[in-house]
């Protein structure tokens, strides 16, 4: 197993992306690096300037990620926004927001970038669902417990790590990634 160093603050991005990238023979080390967040609502644009940002800090090739929660009815709020609304307003003040609102689609993405001396490239993985109209389920972090994939009748919060893997956007994206590395496209 190699080691990839991964600049993130959130134990559980760790955990599911760890479980995805072991498959591919990498285990991934968290690393301590101020995230720098350029505003854009492209979180592939806010991923990318972030591993950037922090490979020229560690000098060695990272991986960061960007995600999000995008809800069409709220013209894909709050997008590039989701931490900080997650911390503000949280799953109750969203859901205030969608109080009344039968179009409850939204699709959770995810950007994750790598930076090195080949510069970065950006892989993406997104998943399509609604919004829950109460929160439900324990497992998982942020919006999980109000997000429910297309094709399924639980949440986030309602399923495994390994069951929320088989479909996320994170999963989604960590798996493009492997399949670059397997392409034989990096030199770690
Ligand atoms: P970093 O240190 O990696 O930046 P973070 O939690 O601040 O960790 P982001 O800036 O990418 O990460 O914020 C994305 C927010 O979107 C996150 O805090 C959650 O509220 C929400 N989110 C993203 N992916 C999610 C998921 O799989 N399940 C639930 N909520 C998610």
């Amino acid at each position: 197993m190699e080691e990839v160093l991964f600049a993130t603050g959130n134990r559980h991005k760790l955990e599911e992306l760890g479980r995805v990238l072991r498959e591919c023979g990498l285990v991934p080390r968290t690393v301590d690096v101020a995230k720098l967040e350029v505003q854009s609502d492209d979180i592939g644009v806010v991923a990318a300037y972030a591993a950037v940002h922090a490979y020229s800090v560690l000098g060695r090739p990272v991986l960061v990620e960007d995600a999000g929660l995008f809800v069409n009815a709220l013209g894909g709020f709050p997008g590039p926004y989701s931490s900080y609304v997650y911390k503000t307003i949280g799953l109750n003040g969203l859901l205030k927001l969608l109080e009344g609102v039968r179009e409850r689609t939204a699709v959770f993405r995810s950007a994750l970038a790598y930076a090195g001396p080949w510069g970065v490239v950006v892989f993406k993985g997104e998943v399509r669902g609604r919004i829950a109209e109460e929160p439900r389920g324990s497992a998982g972090f942020g919006f999980d417990p109000v997000f429910i994939p297309e094709g399924v009748e639980r949440t986030f919060a309602e399923m495994s790590t390994e069951e929320k893997n088989r479909i996320s956007h994170r999963a989604r994206a960590a798996r493009k990634f492997c399949d670059w590395l397997r392409g034989g496209r990096k030199p770690l």
